[in-house]
């Protein structure tokens, strides 16, 4: 197996959205044993501690939740996870849904200077394509795919340059989508895999086309993946838990395909509230799914009780 040089970033960012909680997820996912976890499969492990954001500049908005430190915290993420993508894998610790602001912001300067097209894999019960103003809840959780795609509203965020081409999006494990969100995603050329596409076809079918249209790009891939893509009932702490999400078979299968496939070049574990968690078996299963991703194998799983 090929040894990756994994760099862990703690970002305890909870301005996305009014529900608290997120920023004690960097700590819970240490406790929960990921370092160790990947050291286990052989990996270099460097965990960098936590980020902070940015001094605030913006001033305070009428409607978005906490828009002064979303931006802040964009611009250190995004300095963070370009200078760490020169070195190896970065995994962010979230943090909430917001920190893929600042994470694909960095990966997309990466991959303009390493000339090799960005895709991303948005792992989420919802589609997180609102701009500012097509957001009913205000929540900057809900954006971070509108804004990396280069729709437009973002003031007083970084920018962005060249937009993250749609077809380079896939979304799947949807089942909570906005009227405005529905509407633009289904003008837009962003691959898009609901949870009745996957009850009737699978959830592997899509998911190796998308692959396989990262391997024959030559392609960097982003894995974004959100504690809501799994069902509450095994994975129940997150702030907006959605009935009807992935099981842990089908977690761990597209995590096994990830890396097979040694597409992945950097990955976001977000949403987590270790506040609303049961024994710390939510915390638990994203580490294993994490470990999944970088090669633990079926029979080498430990026997859990989530
Ligand atoms: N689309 C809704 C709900 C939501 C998005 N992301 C999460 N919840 N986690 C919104 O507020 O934008
Ligand atoms: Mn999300
Ligand atoms: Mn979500």
């Amino acid at each position: 197996m090929t040894t990756r040089n994994c760099i862990l970033i703690g970002a305890p960012m909870d301005s996305g959205k009014r529900s608290k909680g997120c920023l004690m997820g960097p700590d819970a996912y240490r406790t929960a044993g990921l370092p160790q976890a990947l050291r286990d499969l052989g990996h270099e492990v460097s965990d960098r501690g936590n980020v902070a954001p940015a001094p605030f500049t913006a001033r305070p908005h009428p409607k978005l939740v906490e828009l002064e430190a979303t931006i802040a915290w964009t611009q250190s993420l995004a300095d963070a996870a370009e200078a760490a993508m020169q070195e190896g894998l970065p995994i962010f610790m979230g943090g909430d849904h917001a920190l893929s602001l600042g994470s694909v912001l960095g990966v997309m300067r990466h991959a303009r200077q390493a000339a090799r097209p960005l895709f991303v894999l948005w792992l989420d019960a919802h589609s997180d394509f609102h701009t500012p103003e097509t957001s009913n809840s205000g929540n900057l959780h809900g954006t971070p795919l509108g804004y990396v795609t280069g729709r437009k509203g973002f003031d007083g965020f970084p920018e962005i340059g060249t937009p993250l081409p749609q077809e380079n999006v896939a979304i799947i494990g949807l089942r909570s989508v906005d009227a405005a969100e529905r509407a633009a995603l289904q003008d837009s050329a962003i691959t898009h895999v609901d949870m009745r596409e996957i009850d009737e076809s699978g959830i592997a079918r899509p998911l190796q086309a998308f692959l396989d249209r990262v391997a024959a790009a030559n392609g960097l891939l982003h894995v974004s993946l959100d504690v809501d893509f799994l069902d509450p009932a095994v994975a129940p702490a997150v702030g907006t838990t959605v009935p009807g999400g992935a099981t842990v078979r089908e977690g761990h299968l597209v995590m096994e395909m990830l890396h097979d496939s040694g597409l992945m070049t950097s990955l976001d574990l977000v949403e987590l509230n270790p506040f609303l968690d049961e024994r710390g078996k939510t915390a638990t299963l994203m580490v294993d799914l994490a470990a999944s991703a970088l090669g633990r194998r079926v029979f080498d799983r430990p026997n859990r009780a989530y």
